[in-house]
């Protein structure tokens, strides 16, 4: 399937791996340019020399485009945003933040640059500031999130703008690929299903955990402190909404959550640690390669499509 998006990044299929962190690393990123999306690395946290391994790494998996997200939160964003140039990364994706500082830079070293915004005003600005696509992502994502919906976000956004849009949040599956093109989108951005991809990383005890998940499974924390995050209920989100209730300090939770999404992700811990997964959850059911995954994907995708055009 041909869009401005494939083109944009010469990729095969409209399909771009959401950039999480802990779990987007250069396996991931790999699988998922080979089976023809756009893999990503999560850039996160992580320090700037082990992003600059992860891209070096990915080189040596795969030939396909991928790219780098930068979390626009992590203190080292700047130097991570200088080792994406650097290493030549074709695409970068930003996330959690504005990255208009870094617009000249990118543009300039011929980076094509995705933001992913949460809002119609962000998505204006960036285009204003040269983006050449955006990523619009509702409120059904895992992770860090705004207020507004998939279904409402993305055709506001794709009114607001000439660029391509990229719809995330709540999709899982070809029924959403398809819905989220009926809204004017040219790709979709997919976190949660591949969290659970044979290729990641991600510890058994977490997978388990996104593929035993049901529809209302997920809660939003840390919505007093100005950063919403979504992830699945556990003991970890319980006694954080409790503290939040009782007006907890920014210190006493940032303290609860210090290191808890590695602790899921990384150690399984998937009780007291933060098991970031968006509301399609309840929806994946099976460990899949990524391969796999795109090719039912667009299978399924092409199947409604065609049938919506007759
Ligand atoms: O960034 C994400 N998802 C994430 S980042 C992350 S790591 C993290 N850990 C602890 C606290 C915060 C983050 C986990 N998941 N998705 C993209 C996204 N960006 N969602 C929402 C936004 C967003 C929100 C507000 C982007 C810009 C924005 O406002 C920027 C501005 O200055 O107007």
């Amino acid at each position: 399937m041909k869009t401005r998006v494939t083109d944009l990044l010469g990729i095969k299929y409209p399909i771009i791996q959401g950039g999480m962190a802990w779990v987007a690393d250069y396996h991931l990123a790999a699988a998922v340019a080979n089976a023809g999306g756009l893999g990503l690395i999560g850039a996160a946290s992580a320090p700037p020399e082990v992003v600059r391994e992860q891209i070096q790494e990915t080189k040596k998996l795969t030939d396909k485009p991928f790219g780098v997200n930068v979390m626009l939160l992590n203190p080292n964003a700047d130097d991570v945003a200088k080792i994406v140039v650097e290493e030549g990364v074709k695409v970068v994706t930003t996330g959690a933040g504005n990255p208009g500082k870094y617009m000249a830079m990118w543009k300039e070293a011929g980076v094509k640059v995705i933001p992913v915004v949460a809002s119609v005003a962000l998505a204006k600005m960036m285009e204003r500031v040269g983006a050449d696509a955006v990523v619009a992502e509702g409120m059904e994502s895992g992770g860090h999130i705004g207020a507004a919906t998939t279904m409402t976000l993305v055709p506001q956004v794709v009114d607001a703008v000439e660029i391509p849009v990229v719809a995330a949040g709540g999709i899982g599956d070809g029924r959403g690929f398809a819905a989220a093109m009926m809204l004017g989108a040219e790709a979709v951005q997919m976190g949660t299903r591949f969290t659970v991809a044979k290729e990641a990383i991600t510890h058994a005890n977490f997978k388990e955990r996104v593929l035993k998940a049901k529809d209302i499974d997920s809660e939003i924390t840390g919505a007093s402190s100005g950063h919403p995050i979504r992830q699945i209920r556990n003991k970890m989100t319980r006694e954080y909404l409790k503290m939040e209730k009782e007006g907890a300090s920014f210190e006493e939770l940032e303290y609860l959550t210090l290191g808890s999404l590695r602790k899921a992700v990384m150690d399984g811990d998937v009780v007291n640690g933060t098991v970031m997964a968006g509301q399609i959850a309840g929806l994946i059911k099976k460990e899949q390669t990524c391969e796999e995954m795109i090719q039912e994907i667009m299978k399924e995708a092409m199947e409604l499509l065609h049938i919506n055009e007759k």
